[in-house]
């Protein structure tokens, strides 16, 4: 993501018939495009990154004579899903964009360069120079979509979990008989009268899952958000694998997952009961209670039994959300990063005669003007001694016309005697 750089301001006099030598008159630069994260609920995947994954803001207009302002351009909103988690891992900032309309500003524009009518004063009415626009802020940034769904069904491939979400929602996942049907995670919503909640089913989960085996990898990272899983066991699975190890593969993946994944609150479906006959499923379901210590639902996709209590079961066992403020409010709490904030600098002698001076606001400054110029040379050295620099200079021991390195520009720093020609400005640091 980059921001667009800040306008520069411009050098310009006033020009008319009757004003024989007008005064500076150069506008100031526009501040550079943001660019911004919007939550779209229109959108389901980070598809789109995968063709464009560079975004510009446009740069702010150069200011221009007659006092005209550069333009600020609009800032550049990049779209992304409903659960989009953007990070920054450089720096550690994190959004965590869940609502339809939250926004954050990732990168901000550059502030524009002031004209030269800003640099006019009593005894220097003429300035020929001007300040640059500042680059606008640039940063790599990673996004995840982490769904937003209440429940997650999770299990083996091919233990009915899709034909489950079929039978409680609307959704109308992929079934079919063999595994890894799903291969991409489906939100369904479960309701009542007085509340919905999302379910989400995920592909199937294999041993190693947690490792990157399978599919079940990347998709265990949606169920983290869940307030509560529902492992579907199919009690007599095709491959004649035996349930109890089953139920401990998905277990272990869940937890070697970590993310919290673990300590989730549980239901157990025994799955495809009708396949069973029912006095085997009437004791499946007091064993496992016993064994997982976990409300225990037989059910079947097929015949509808049992659907109706998972459904009362899954509404019982989501807590109900409080109203945090994530959900109100729009804007996503964010950080703002301005690069070099504070006005610390450090000064240091890299050999004879030569210094380097650091610091954030001492860059700007450097970063804002064209040192060949002559007279914003002459204006720098008079900004270095007011913030304190030249005095900090000479005491590493700095002598007029020794070299200077600031942002990576060296130069020949000769303050000289810089109000000797200067009435105007008395009294600063170091004079
Ligand atoms: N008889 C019967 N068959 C079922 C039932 N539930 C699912 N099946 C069958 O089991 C097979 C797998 O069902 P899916 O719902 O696709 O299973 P899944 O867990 O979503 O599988 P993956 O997406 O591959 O992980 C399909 O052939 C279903 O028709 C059920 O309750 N009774
Ligand atoms: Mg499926």
């Amino acid at each position: 993501m980059r921001a667009g750089g800040g306008g520069n301001g411009v050098v310009s006099f006033r020009r008319e018939a009757h004003v024989p030598k007008g005064g500076p008159d150069g506008g100031d630069g526009g501040r550079g495009g943001d660019v911004e994260i919007v939550v779209d609920p229109s959108l389901r995947d980070l598809a789109s990154f995968r063709r464009g994954s560079h975004f510009k803001a446009l740069r702010g207009g150069h200011g221009q004579g007659a006092n005209k302002h550069g333009a600020t351009p609009e800032r550049l909103e990049v779209r992304v899903p409903p659960g989009t988690v953007v990070q920054d891992p450089e720096r550690g900032d994190r959004w965590d964009l869940t609502a339809p309309g939250q926004h954050a500003v990732v990168a901000r524009g550059g502030s524009g360069g002031r004209g030269n009518r800003h640099f006019a004063t009593a005894t220097h009415q003429a300035p020929r120079f001007a300040e640059r626009g500042l680059a606008g802020e640039e940063r790599w940034l990673t996004l995840e979509l982490k769904l937003l769904a209440d429940a997650g069904l999770v299990g083996l491939p091919n233990a009915g979990k899709s034909s489950l979400l079929a039978r409680l929602t609307r959704a109308r996942p992929k079934v079919a008989d063999y595994p890894f049907t799903t291969i991409e995670p489906v939100l369904g919503t479960l309701e009542r009268d007085d509340r919905q909640l999302v379910l989400a089913d995920i592909p199937g989960l294999i041993e190693g899952a947690s490792a990157g085996a399978g599919l079940g990898h990347e998709f265990l990272a949606h169920v983290e958000r869940c307030r509560l899983l529902v492992h579907v066991l199919d009690l007599a699975p095709l491959d004649g694998s035996d349930p109890v190890e089953n139920h401990v593969t998905v277990e272990a993946e869940l937890r070697e997952h970590g993310h919290g994944l673990a300590d989730l609150p549980r239901i157990l479906c025994l799955s495809k009961a009708d396949l069973v006959p029912p006095g085997v499923v009437e004791a499946a379901v007091s064993d496992w209670e016993r064994r997982a210590a976990v409300p225990v639902f037989a059910t079947s996709a097929a015949t509808g039994a049992g659907i109706a209590e998972l459904r009362d079961a899954v509404f019982e066992r989501v807590p109900e959300e409080e109203a945090g403020p994530e959900h109100g409010e729009q804007p996503a709490t964010h950080r703002v990063y301005r690069p070099g904030e504070g006005d610390s600098f450090n000064v240091e002698r890299v050999g004879p005669g030569a210094f380097r001076v650091e610091g954030g606001r001492i860059d700007r400054l450097i970063a804002r003007h064209d040192i060949e110029n002559a007279e914003a040379l002459r204006y720098v050295e008079e900004r270095l001694r007011s913030l304190g620099v030249i005095r900090a200079l000479e005491a590493a021991g700095f002598t007029p016309g020794d070299d200077v390195e600031i942002a990576g520009v060296v130069f020949e720093l000769d303050p000289g005697s810089p109000f000797a020609d200067r009435p105007d400005i008395r009294g600063g640091p170091g004079t």
